[in-house]
Order: structure tokens, then C-alpha cells, then sequence
């Protein structure tokens, strides 16, 4: 059953002032001059010259000519929706922030999910890290806590951006490849930068792949501070755990589904939120108190080194849902302006390197690409607070700032605006006691770059190793010089030496004992101090089942997509118990027939047909379901391509359940072979059925689906 949307905020309110709607309206200039001609220029004759003086035309095309803003440097690609947070128990003995302590609250928020490195137009099944970032309308302003959904980051410090960024972005000299880190430039960089190796590999791994925007975790990565309100500091990492599991789709999956449907994740997002299946994740908080910070075995400081939940249990605080899409692409999701340094009373930062870089490069770059020092008064981006300051003018200035003073202190003014006491509300930094060298360097205690990406590989399922293994395999085998494939194969050694050896084996080359050059960019040219090679890994904890989406939920078939294959005359018995019961745990049934239009059942009924066979790809479903009917079965076994469905639904471990007349048509397939599967299913009850499509996938086949040649 779809939920009720009721989907008005304090925010989506404020931004309905902004709407406009043309509907029985009269077009007009931007000046509100009525026209009754937008098709034709003014000309001398019918056949003549354009005349200078057709300012329609002119308003019209100059608009045109500009409509366009420079794309966002990284997380271009991007999809975002509104909703909001809900807490379920104050948390005031770590926050006084209002959001973590009055339950009663329900938060507007404004989510935007991302890929990193393509542009704005790159396919959505990238390999690559998502961004996943929240902004928060809180009563005390404005909080954006602007994370990713995985919870390290390649780099330690700030200055190490622009090289990241620049070397897995497409190569300058011809700008390939798009939205793609399987090239030299990137693991020329990665191989000489061991701190990467930690987020590298998570990026090898699955979850660079979403299944969906919903079905992924996020991460505010850094150590952020909780102040309470005695200003009491606890240190905490935010975590989002998606209602709906975090799965993934394989690599062949994902080759193929940018190809058959670029804009999947966006569609899949705004398709979930437009049926009411509202994405909902919850808010957990890793908390470590003062006295704690040097009890690890690296530094909380390091955005490169997650705290295992094993050590540290994630606290669940509240839950945020989406339940409105935007109601204009441009206006919300590529204007909307996250900033890390937009925080509220009772959260405040660490000295993390990366955050305080963070907190100088996300209002620099808006001034780019939104153009103006205003770019807060843009709808999506005014708080829901007022606000009043003495900043004035500047590009596209919205408001108008009454009165005669614009400088603090005044008198002429009235005082205004005044201060806010403490007891106010005011921000107040958190007064953490510094006595230190003014000095570039980087902390010894940054230095072990192997312990942790070993200790993710080690959490792994055998099949997510399997699909890093063979993420490496590929992304080396794109790159064209041995050396660096050759550095890379030392690093992933230092990891684990058996993965190294299955990549080395499908790159054909052996895995290096030595490594000749200093590896560890991270330090001065000056600096001989021994840091050039990182520590051997350290085990300081065996596995974290967190790491692993083996551990994930597999509660749930809501918003899977199941595809039904049908030609005229299927049964309609086997198909209305099966939508029926696939339905009630709320999955999207398609009806997937050889043209499009209608299709009559052996009940001589018309049924509307969700796309031919001609229109849609295996891919771009969770599972397949094939009802019986002799005449149905036979149409269908005379065209190709459903074979092809099935192999590649078999062949990404999916599950498929075919009633009567249908076995005949898996007969014709791989699957035919391999029906004791556990993910197959021949004239089974629907709850068998539901309960593997809700475990997402049978990965104990992927050494036979290995062989599908699909
Ligand atoms: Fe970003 N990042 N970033 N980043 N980042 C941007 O800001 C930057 C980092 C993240 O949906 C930019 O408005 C620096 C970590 C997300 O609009 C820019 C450093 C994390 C988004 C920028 C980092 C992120 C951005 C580009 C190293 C996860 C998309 C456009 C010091 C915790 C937000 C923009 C959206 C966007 C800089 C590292 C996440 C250039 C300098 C770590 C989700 O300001």
C-alpha cells in the first residue's frame, strides 16, 4: 500500500511562495507583456532578414544562452529529494542541539545523493563512491552534514584534494575516460599514495555499485564533536542505515544497466517517492568521550581509519524520510549549496585536516558556480530561520534590507541587530585547550595506511571478495603502464598478499617483493625521517561484521522490481496469485510482453503491458516471474531475446520462479540445467519465491553463473 504523502514542511511551505505554475495562464515576456507569437522572429518580409528590433526574440534567445551554470567540480551527477527527521529519544546528556533533543520535532530536510568523478550527464551505475548529503531546516538554522556511504575518505589532509581529484577525473590531455577511475592517472596516484588504499578499496568493492540511492549506507566520515549543555564535548561519527538493507548490483550489472538505462538510480529514486515508498534511513552516532580519544589504535583525527562498531557500537537516534520529489531540477537539486561549516549549537568540528579544509573550499566554490555571495538567499538554500546582519548588495541581492546602518556597533540603528546571549541560543566554538608549533607536516599517528583496508578485506563475505578481486582486476587491466600496475600489485600485497596474487594472476604479471621509489607522498621532500614506507598492517580486531553487506537487512521485497513475462494468453491464475502476493510486501510488478500496449490472458482479459521485451533489459530488474500458459509459453520461446533475460537474470545470481507451461521456457535456457538452485523456483508457493528476492541475490551461484556466456 502506498503511504499517505503528506508531505508539507515548514520548508517545502517557504518554498511554495517560489512556485510558479502556468497553468490557465497567459504567456508573457519577463515583464509581463502578454505575446501571442513565440515561434516566429520579426522580419522585413516573410522571407527577409531578422529585424534588430525584435526584442522577443532577443529576451528569448539571451535567456537561453545563459541558462546553463558551471557543473558542481566533483559530485556533478546528482539526485536529491525532501523529507524529513524525526529523533526518537532526546540525546541531551551528548547535544543541546534542538534536532537531538526535542522529539516532538519533525526537521525539514533536503537530501542530494551523488557520484564523484563523472559529470553531470555520466551514467548513474558509475564505479565510485556516492556522495550522501543531508541538509537539515532546523529552528536554530541550518545544518548540512555532508557525508558519503562509505565511511573513510581517500585523503588525510585537505591540501591532497586537487591531486585526487585531478587524477581520477578524465585525463587532461583528452578528456577520457568519463566518470570512470579504471585508468593510469588515478593509479599512478593511488599506488603512490598509500592513505588512499583504505576508501580504495571499499571503492573496488560492492558498494560502489548501489542497487538504489535507497539501499545504501551514509557516513559523515570525520570525527564531529557533540556539545551538550554543561559544554561538555563527546567526539561522534555519524552514521545512515538504509531501512531497506545496503545491496548492490555486480559489475557486469552495472556495465550493462548504464547502457539501458543511464538515469536508473535517479529514476529509481523519484519512481519510489512519486508510488509513496518513501526512502527511509536511520540516524546512528558512534560516541567516544574525551578522556577516550587516545584509546585506539589509530587516530580519531584520520578521516582514512573508520571506528569498527565492534569497538564501538552505533547508537540508532532517528530516522529521516523522503516524501517529496523536487518540483523543479534546477531550482532544487542543482542549485541546493551544502557547506560542512553550516552547523548549529551543539554540534561543532574536530581538527580533523580534511573537515577544516572542508570548511574553507564549500562556500569558495559556490561563489563559482552560483555566481553570487547571496547564493543563500536561493530558495532551496534560505533557512528556515530569519536571518539579519550587516552583509548587504552584492549579485542578485533578493532581500531589501531596510534602514539606514549596515556596521555593528550602531546607535543610529537602535543597536541592531544585537547580539545573542549564550542563553539565547548563540553558537559558541568549543573551547579546546591548543598549545602547539605552528608546523606543515603530517601526524605520526596518520602513518598506517595497511591495518584497516586489511581489516575490511577480512570482513568480507567470500563473495564480496570475489567481486574486489575482480574490481581490481579490471580497473589495473584498464591501465596501460606496467609499473604502475605493478606498484599497485605491491600495495594490495601489503593488504592482503592471497588477493594480490588472483590480481596479479588475471593481469598476467607476478606481484613485486619490493617497490624501488619512496611511496608515501604524504611527507616533505625534507623529511628523512623514515616515513617513507608505511608500517607493516597491524591486527588489532579480526573482522567487523558492519564491514560486510552479508550483514545487512534482508527483511523486505518493498519497491524490488519483478518482471513477468507474458505473451496473449498466459495464465491468469498462476499471475494473479503471484502480483497478488508479491504486491502485498509492496514490489513493483511490470509486465513484460513481446509488443507493447495490452496483452489478453487466457481469462480473456486485457492487461496494459509495462514495456515490450524490445524496450527493457534483464538488468534493470531484481527478479523474473513466468506464469503458465501453453499459447503464452510458445510466443514467447520464439523470440530471443527473452532467453537472453533469463540468462542474465540467472547469470546475476537472480532469483526466478516459473509456474506450469513456464518451466518449458527456462528449459530452452541455462537455468534449465540448474533448478535445484535456491533461487529457483518451479511451481513453488509465492512465499519461497519472496523470501530469496528479499535476500537480494544467491551469491553461492556465482561460480555457475560465471559461466553464462550472457
Ligand atoms: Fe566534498 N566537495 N570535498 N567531500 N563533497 C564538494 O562542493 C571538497 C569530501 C561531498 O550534493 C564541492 O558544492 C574538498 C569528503 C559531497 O551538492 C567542493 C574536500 C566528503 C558533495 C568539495 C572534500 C565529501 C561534495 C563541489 C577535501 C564526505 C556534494 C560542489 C578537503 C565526508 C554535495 C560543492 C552536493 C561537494 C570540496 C572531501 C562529500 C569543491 C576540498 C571527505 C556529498 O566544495
Amino acid at each position: 500500500m502506498a503511504k499517505k504523502n503528506n508531505s508539507e514542511s515548514k520548508k517545502t511551505k517557504d518554498l511554495k511562495q517560489f512556485e510558479k505554475d502556468a497553468k490557465d495562464k497567459v504567456m508573457t515576456t519577463n515583464q509581463g507583456l502578454k505575446i501571442n507569437d513565440t515561434n516566429n522572429s520579426l522580419k522585413s518580409g516573410e522571407r527577409g532578414s531578422t529585424l534588430l528590433e525584435d526584442f522577443l526574440l532577443r529576451e528569448k534567445i539571451t535567456h537561453f544562452d545563459h541558462e546553463r551554470i558551471p557543473e558542481r567540480i566533483v559530485h556533478a551527477r546528482g539526485s536529491a529529494a525532501h523529507g524529513y527527521f524525526e529523533l526518537y529519544d532526546s540525546i541531551e546528556k551528548y547535544s543541546k542541539a534542538g534536532i537531538f533533543t526535542d522529539t516532538n520535532r519533525k526537521t525539514p530536510v533536503f537530501a542530494r545523493f551523488s557520484t564523484v568523478a563523472g559529470s553531470k550527464g555520466s551514467p548513474d551505475l558509475a564505479r565510485d563512491v556516492r556522495g550522501f548529503a543531508v541538509k537539515f531546516y532546523t529552528e536554530e538554522g541550518t545544518w548540512d552534514l555532508v557525508g558519503n556511504n562509505m565511511p573513510i575518505f581517500f585523503i588525510q589532509d585537505a591540501m591532497k584534494f586537487p591531486d585526487l581529484i585531478h587524477a581520477v577525473k578524465p585525463e587532461p590531455n583528452n578528456e577520457i575516460p568519463q566518470a570512470a577511475s579504471a585508468h593510469d592517472t588515478f593509479y599512478d596516484f593511488i599506488s603512490r599514495t598509500t592513505e588512499t588504499l583504505h576508501n580504495h578499496i571499499w571503492a573496488m568493492s560492492d558498494r560502489a555499485i548501489p542497487r538504489s540511492l535507497r539501499m545504501m549506507e551514509g557516513f559523515g566520515i570525520h570525527t564531529f564533536r557533540l556539545i551538550n549543555s554543561k559544554n561538555e564535548s563527546h567526539f561522534v561519527k555519524f552514521h545512515w542505515k538504509p531501512k531497506l538493507g545496503a545491496h548492490s548490483v555486480t559489475w557486469d550489472e552495472a556495465v550493462k544497466i548504464n547502457g539501458a538505462d543511464a538515469d536508473f538510480h535517479r529514476r529509481d529514486l523519484w519512481e519510489a517517492i512519486e508510488a509513496g515508498q518513501f526512502p527511509e534511513w536511520e540516524l546512528g552516532i558512534q560516541v567516544v568521550a574525551e578522556e577516550d580519544e587516545h584509546k585506539f589504535d589509530f587516530d580519531l583525527l584520520d578521516p582514512t581509519k573508520l571506528i569498527p562498531e565492534e569497538m564501538v557500537p552505533v547508537e540508532i537516534i532517528g530516522k529521516m524520510t523522503l516524501n517529496k520529489n523536487p518540483e523543479n531540477f534546477f531550482a532544487e537539486t542543482e542549485q541546493v549549496a551544502f557547506l560542512p561549516g553550516h552547523i548549529v549549537p551543539g554540534i561543532d568540528f574536530t581538527n580533523d585536516p580534511l573537515l577544516q579544509g572542508r570548511l574553507f573550499s564549500y562556500r569558495d566554490t559556490q561563489l563559482s558556480r552560483l555566481g553570487s555571495p547571496n547564493f543563500h538567499q536561493i530558495p532551496i538554500n534560505r533557512p528556515i530561520t530569519n536571518t539579519h546582519n550587516n552583509q548587504r548588495d552584492g549579485h542578485m541581492q533578493m532581500d531589501i534590507p531596510k534602514g539606514q546602518t549596515a556596521y555593528f556597533p550602531n546607535s543610529l540603528g537602535g543597536g541592531c541587530p544585537h547580539l545573542a546571549k549564550m542563553s539565547e541560543g548563540a553558537f559558541h566554538s568549543y573551547e579546546e585547550r591548543i598549545d602547539a608549533k605552528k608546523i606543515r607536516t603530517r601526524s605520526e599517528s596518520f602513518s598506517d595506511h595497511y591495518s584497516q583496508p586489511a581489516l575490511f578485506y577480512r570482513s568480507l563475505a567470500d563473495w564480496e571478495k570475489e567481486h574486489v578481486a575482480d574490481a581490481y582486476t579490471f580497473e589495473l587491466g584498464k591501465c596501460t603502464h606496467k609499473s604502475i600496475k605493478e606498484r599497485m600489485l605491491y600495495q594490495i600485497a601489503q593488504i592482503d598478499s592471497d588477493l594480490a596474487k588472483k590480481v596479479a594472476k588475471g593481469l598476467g604479471l607476478n606481484v613485486p617483493e619490493n617497490i624501488e621509489q619512496p611511496v608515501n607522498q604524504a611527507i616533505g621532500a625534507d623529511d628523512n625521517s623514515g616515513k617513507q614506507q608505511p608500517p607493516k598492517k597491524k591486527n588489532y580486531l579480526e573482522r567487523d561484521n558492519a564491514l560486510s553487506q552479508a550483514h545487512t537487512k534482508f527483511d523486505s521485497i518493498a519497491t524490488r522490481q519483478i518482471a513477468v513475462l507474458v505473451a496473449e494468453g498466459f495464465s491468469m491464475s498462476d499471475y494473479k496469485s503471484m502480483k497478488k502476493a508479491l504486491e502485498a510486501g509492496d514490489a513493483m510488478v511490470k509486465l513484460i510482453a513481446p509488443h507493447g500496449g495490452t496483452v489478453k490472458c487466457d481469462e480473456n482479459m486485457d492487461h496494459d503491458v509495462d514495456a515490450s521485451i524490445m524496450t527493457t533489459e534483464s538488468v534493470l530488474f531484481d527478479a523474473i516471474y513466468i506464469p503458465g500458459g501453453q499459447q503464452s509459453i510458445d510466443k514467447l520461446k520464439d523470440e530471443p531475446k527473452y532467453k537472453k533475460f533469463i540468462n542474465e537474470a540467472f547469470k546475476h545470481c537472480k532469483a526466478i520462479a516459473v509456474a506450469n507451461e513456464g518451466e518449458h521456457l527456462i528449459d530452452d535456457t541455462f537455468v534449465g540445467d540448474y533448478k535445484d538452485d535456491k533461487a529457483i523456483f518451479i511451481n513453488a508457493k509465492p512465499e519461497a519465491f519472496i523470501d530469496a528476492i528479499a535476500k537480494h541475490r544467491n551469491w553461492e551461484r556465482m561460480p555457475i553463473a560465471a559461466k553464462v556466456p550472457a
